[in-house]
Parts: structure tokens; sequence; C-alpha cells
């Protein structure tokens, strides 16, 4: 099958690609580096170092030859995308090129503007070179639970719930309400998928995902294969953000109560249900959306695991309550399905406590590198004053 990852120097794409090509798959890859780029500009850096594109494509190509490619370029310029898409001509298109943090978004208008225009432009760029050269392709596009927003005090459904209104019955996508300018940047996508999908019979699945956490996969075994892994304010994920804090004794910083609910997969776990996907397309024509996590936790919980594990570890763990720089309810009810991954064969490999305990140790080794860029780890975005200190442009620059 012939896999076009866009994305693939990032922290999925780049585990997605070792994974495809060990199953014997042709991969065919994308990205601009924003990802570097910015998380420089947060006077940060990946915890795990991470060789550049050139270092790491002699590696895929020395173990698996022609059956890898890549390009570098941006997904807003329409010529670009559609050039890559016509020539390399995907069975499947996993979109992963996006900018995925939201309190990035939250910084200022500059960098709100770049990440709904970069997220927004770059998939209707994809969406009219898929209808355009490749109309039978599947497109798998990531998502985020965050679409449905944490404040509902109903269940959610996976992307469309049945209704009865005023004596009449319909089928109606649940409601969106996002919490942040990158969170509301993902719904916008989402209604431009499932209105292409309708208006031009184009075949997608929209993965609603919760929170990736792990340093590796198992096709990760040596240093120099390794997925970066992001621990300052804006780039890091809760999880990963606490195992990097516990490794130098910095206190595990829980925003308010702690009582905020997401769910949670593991990096192994994720792709194996992106592989799912890939194997498993919707019926052509079908606009699919599936919700992607394992289990659900709080994250004061989660820093008590941390510390109970990490304590283990001789690490001395402290947990300290931080002012929540976010607009978001710190206790509320979450109920979210998760039935369609199961039913197409998803199986949980991995236990959180066995995840942050090789996190921990993986960690360990990079301690130096965190501890080097520490003040990274609180910068303060507020959701309703932005970044205090000055900031410039987005790193990547962006056209409109
Ligand atoms: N949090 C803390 N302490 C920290 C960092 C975060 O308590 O040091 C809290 C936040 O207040 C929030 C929760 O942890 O309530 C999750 O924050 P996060 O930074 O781990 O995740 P989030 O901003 O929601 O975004 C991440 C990814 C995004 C993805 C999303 C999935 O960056 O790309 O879409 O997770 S989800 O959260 O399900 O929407």
């Amino acid at each position: 099958m012939k896999i076009l990852i866009l994305g693939m120097d990032g922290y999925i794409g780049w585990s997605l690609a070792l994974r495809q090509l060990r199953l014997g798959n042709e991969v065919c890859g994308v990205d601009n580096f924003s990802r570097r780029k910015a998380v420089e500009e947060m006077g940060s850096w990946s915890a795990v170092p991470i060789l550049p594109m050139q270092k790491r494509l002699e590696i895929l190509k020395k173990e698996h030859g022609g059956k890898v490619s890549f390009h570098e370029g941006d997904l807003v310029d329409q010529k670009f995308t559609d050039d890559v898409i016509k020539t390399f001509k995907p069975d499947t298109i996993v979109h992963l090129a996006e900018q995925p943090s939201a309190p990035y978004s939250m910084i200022d208008q500059n960098h709100a503007v770049y990440t709904q225009s970069n997220n927004v432009v770059g998939t209707l760029n994809v969406l009219y070179s898929q209808k355009n050269h490749v109309p039978r392709a599947h497109l798998i596009k990531l998502g985020t639970m965050g679409e449905y927003g944490y404040g509902n005090d109903i269940d959610i459904t996976e992307g469309f719930m049945e209704i009865e209104f005023r004596g009449k019955k319909t089928v109606i996508p649940y409601p969106r309400m996002a919490g942040s300018w990158y969170h509301w940047s993902k719904v916008h996508d989402s209604n431009n998928i499932m209105f292409a999908c309708k208006l031009w019979n184009l075949t997608s699945t929209d993965i609603m995902q919760g929170i990736v956490y792990g340093t590796r996969i198992r096709e990760m075994e040596d240093e120099p294969k390794m997925t970066r892994f992001d621990f300052d304010e804006v780039f890091g994920t809760v999880i990963n953000r606490y195992c990097s804090q516990a490794v130098i004794g910095h206190p595990l910083t829980v925003y308010g109560q702690g009582g905020q609910t997401r769910g949670f997969l593991a990096l192994e776990d994720s792709i194996q249900c992106i592989t799912i996907l890939i194997n498993n397309p919707p019926d052509p024509g079908e606009y699919r959306v599936v919700n992607q996590f394992d289990e659900q936790y709080r994250v004061s919980e989660l820093a008590d695991r941390v510390k109970r594990i990490g304590d283990k570890k001789g690490l001395g763990v402290e947990i300290k309550r931080v002012e929540n720089p976010r607009l978001e309810k710190e206790e509320h009810y979450y109920k979210a399905d998760h039935e369609h991954l199961k039913k197409l064969g998803f199986k949980p490999t991995r236990h959180i406590d066995d995840e942050i305990n090789i996190m921990l140790d993986d960690l360990a080794v990079f301690k130096e590198r965190i501890q080097a860029k520490k003040d990274s780890i609180i910068k303060i975005v507020r959701w309703n004053d932005g970044l205090k200190q000055s900031m410039a442009s987005p790193a990547v620059s962006y056209k409109t």
C-alpha cells in the first residue's frame, strides 16, 4: 500500500513511518519542520535528541531502500501539495501536519491567525488535491477529542448523535464546543472534510484523538530512531511534562484543582489505531468519525501516579498546584464513547503505569537536556491574556 504521511517529522508522524515501513508499505513523507522551529521559538527543544531529516532518511533507506521518500514543503502552498499528491498517488493519506498546540494558538493574534490559516488552508488544499488526483484514496485526518469540548453535561458520542426535536428524529453532528483557537481549527477542518466527502464522494476517517503519551514504540530500539518528545509549557502535553519534571526534580505542575478529565492513549496504541484505520477504510464516499483514546484520567490523578512511580525510583517527586492559565472547567462530567476502533480490532497493549515507568527511565538518560531548557517549563500563556513576554510573529511564516 502507498501511504502519504503529512507531518512525518513529528511525534506521531515519525513513529507511524517506522511502523508502516516495517509492515512493508511504501511511505512518502512531507514536512515543513514547523514543529522544530516553533519549539525553538518557545525556548525549548525535544528532550530526546532527534536527527535532521536527511540523517533520519539515511537510516530508513538503509533498511527499506526505495520504499521511503520525503518532500520538504508546506501544505498551505497549493502547488506543492498538488504536485506531491499527483506524483505519489497514495492509497492512504494520513494528515498529521498541523500546528498541534492549544497554548501556542492562544499566545496572541498572530499565533491564532497562523494556527487557523495553517491548519484550515492546509487541509483544504489536501482535500482539493485528493479530489483532483486520487478521489478513491482514504484520507485519515487527525482531529482531537477537544473538538467536543470538556464542559458537556451529557455523554459524548462518536461524531454524530440521534436527536428528537419537536416530535421528529434526526441524526446530527455532535455539538462542537472547543476551548482554544487550536481546537476550533480542528472543528473547522472536520466541517470542511465532512462537506468535501458529501460534495465529491471522498472517503475519510476523522480521528478524535485524546492525549498521546510515551517515549517510544517497539520500532525504536536504537536512539537514532526515537521520536521527538516535548516538555515545554506550550508543546509538551500533560503526562509527558509531568515525567520530564519528575526526572529533573521540578514540582509537577497541576493546573488549578486538577479535576480536568481527558482521554489518554499510549504512543504505541495510537500507532496501532492508525494502522487499523489504514487497513480498514470506511465505505467509499463515507465520512467516518472515531474517538481514539483508551482510558480517562483526572490530571491530578496522573500527577499522583507519576509521583508514586517516581518515588519508587528515588526521585522524591513533589506536586504543586499552580494557577490555571487556561479557561476550562476544573471539575466536570466526562463520558465519551470509544467503540468504533475496538470493533475494528483495537486492543490496548499498554498500561499507563508501565508506560510512565518506561518514560521515567528513558528521560533520565536525557535529564541534562531537560535541565538545560527548564525555563520553558513555565512560560504562562494565559487564555484571556496571551503571553506577556513580547512575541514576534510565529516562527514559521505564513501566507494568507
Ligand atoms: N495541564 C496541567 N498541567 C500541565 C499541563 C496541562 O494540569 O503542566 C492540564 C491542562 O490544564 C488541561 C490538561 O492538562 O486541562 C490537558 O492539557 P495538555 O496540554 O496535555 O493537552 P491539550 O492542550 O488539551 O492538547 C493536547 C495536544 C493536542 C490534542 C489534545 C487532545 O497538544 O494536539 O489535540 O491534547 S485533547 O486534550 O483530548 O483535546
